[in-house]
């Protein structure tokens, strides 16, 4: 047993459906905790290196449109999940990445479709192994929005601007 992080995102065909309170719920029955979870307005430069490894491919520009919403809604959620072996106990939940090929009983299997511009439309994304978990982790999250991270951190002094709301 080993306790791992995984990165799993709502895409934005999963929220236009309004599908988080069925992928979250299928998701709790693997008893993980959620450690981190957000928005995020998903721009070309995280797209590209989040799907970095798949930039030879030729579904890749489709592939980078549908993350960064532009077939649904501008936006997807980003979660953390933690606990005893999690990518392996979370892919499964998920399901086969081909919507058609994916176990019914699966996410992907239940929500999923393939368009006839031949994009997978499977409702959430899970990080595939260790190394691409920590990967994708370090480029969703910053460490304090992690309640609870298994990699090292380390702090600097930064100048940095904030936004209020306006009184
Ligand atoms: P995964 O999401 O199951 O880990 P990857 O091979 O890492 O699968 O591919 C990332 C994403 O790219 C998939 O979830 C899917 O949205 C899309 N994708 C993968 N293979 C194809 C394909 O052959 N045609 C269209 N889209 C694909
Ligand atoms: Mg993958």
């Amino acid at each position: 047993m080993k306790i791992q992080q995984t990165l799993v995102l709502i895409k934005p065909d999963g929220l236009v459906k309004s599908l988080t309170g069925n992928v979250i719920t299928e998701l709790s029955d693997t008893e993980l905790t959620i450690v981190g979870a957000k928005v995020v307005q998903v721009t070309r430069e995280l797209a590209e290196e989040h799907y970095q490894h798949l930039k030879e491919e030729k579904f890749f520009n489709e592939l980078i449109k549908y993350i960064m919403g532009e077939y649904h809604v501008k936006r997807v959620l980003a979660l953390v999940y933690h606990g005893e072996n999690t990518i392996k106990n979370i892919r499964k939940v998920v399901g086969s990445t081909h919507p058609e090929k994916a176990e019914p009983t699966t996410i992907r299997g239940k929500y999923g479709r393939v368009t006839s511009k031949g994009v997978f439309e499977n409702v959430v994304h899970a990080s595939e192994n260790e190394k691409e978990a920590e990967r994708e982790i370090k480029l969703w999250f910053r460490p304090e929005e992690l309640a609870y991270t298994i990699y090292p951190t380390d702090t600097k002094e930064v100048k940095k601007v904030e936004y209020f709301w306006k009184s």
